[in-house]
């Protein structure tokens, strides 16, 4: 059955059918019927932590060993999670639609693995399977770094009292993003370090509050702006369109003629809500959303 209203519906997939440019805005609603959590509301702590400040240069040069934790714990999370109808809709509409591009501010990877064309999926943050040096001088930068854990210092602890053998090894591992567990010891000098220039520690390829988005991105994306002035449609999925740049693309698409359709599990999410009548709005979980409407 379906959940969204057979007349928005209707409308939503003749704009569809005719829009040749058209974006996308992802953020992390799309992964959350996958497991993963979202930053803002209920399940964007980890521990005691806001998620938001643990994303910043700052908390990691404070306490690099606490971000370390958050962000192996969050790799991990992320290679067992699978990617959802939604990610495969979406890498779908990428495959059989020149003028479509993702815009994603997720850094889980679950869109890569759902097999979205890379050339038309621009990761607005990074990867957490990105590694780069936290030096400024040194150039050091790892893709596709699926190392779990990134060192052995952070593996998950398991809960050694459990009797079960190594295979249900998923089973024992201890909840670290649960404050009540206690998070292992751990030596700066077991936290990944920089081979290249012997001086640095490792950090997560994403971007952080304050820091800049990546420049081959923000080039393509130019790029893709520069070809027509026109954009059709952009779809906001899964993101509270609160963190900048990303969310200045809906009112960039919009001075260009574009509509808007929002799906989010939140009506009060909606960016700017009650700007764009005539537009659509989608209410639910957008890994039965997206594809439904993406037919
Ligand atoms: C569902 C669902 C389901 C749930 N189905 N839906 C202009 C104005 C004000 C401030 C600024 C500005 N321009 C820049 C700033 C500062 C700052 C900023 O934006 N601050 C705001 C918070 C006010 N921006 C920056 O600092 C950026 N950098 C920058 O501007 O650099 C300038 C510069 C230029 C040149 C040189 C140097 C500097 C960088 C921002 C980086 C953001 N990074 C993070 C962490 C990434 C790494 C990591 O993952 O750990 O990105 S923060 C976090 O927020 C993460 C996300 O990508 C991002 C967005 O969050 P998202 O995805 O929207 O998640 P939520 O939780 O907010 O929303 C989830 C939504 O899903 C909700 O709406 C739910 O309802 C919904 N939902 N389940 C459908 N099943
Ligand atoms: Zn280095």
């Amino acid at each position: 059955p379906s959940v969204v209203p057979p007349q928005d519906l209707a409308s939503f997939q003749e704009h569809l059918a005719k829009s040749t440019r058209i974006l996308a805005l992802l953020g992390a609603g799309l992964s959350a019927s996958s497991g993963l959590p979202t930053f803002r509301g209920a399940g964007g702590l980890w521990r005691t932590h806001d998620a938001t400040q643990l994303a910043t240069p700052e908390a990691f040069d404070s306490d690099p060993g606490l971000v370390w934790q958050f962000y192996n714990y969050r790799r991990h999370m992320a290679l067992k999670a699978k990617p959802n109808p939604a990610h495969y809709a979406l890498a779908e509409l990428a495959r059989k639609k020149d003028g479509f591009i993702t815009l994603s501010q997720n850094v889980d990877g679950l869109s890569p693995r759902a097999g979205h064309p890379s050339e038309k999926l621009k990761l607005l943050h990074g990867s957490l399977f990105d590694v780069k040096c936290s030096e400024f001088f040194c150039k050091h930068f790892e893709k596709d770094n699926y190392t779990d854990p990134i060192v052995p210092a952070l593996a998950i602890p398991t809960d050694e009292s459990d009797p079960t053998t190594t295979d249900a090894i998923k089973e024992r591992e201890l909840d670290i993003s649960d404050e009540n567990v206690d998070l292992p010891e751990l030596d700066y000098q077991h936290l990944p370090h920089c081979p290249t220039c012997k001086r640095g520690l490792l950090r997560p390829g994403v971007v952080w509050f304050g820091e800049a988005l990546p420049r081959t991105v923000i080039d393509d994306i130019e790029a893709w702006m520069s070809d027509s002035e026109h954009i059709d449609l952009i779809m906001v999925i899964g993101t509270s369109a609160k963190v900048y740049p990303a969310a200045g693309y809906v009112d960039i698409a919009r001075s260009r003629g574009a509509r808007v359709a929002v799906i989010n599990m939140d009506r009060k999410d909606e960016p700017a809500s009650g700007m764009y009548s005539g537009d659509w709005f989608f209410e639910g979980d957008a890994a039965k959303i997206v594809p439904e409407i993406l037919g």
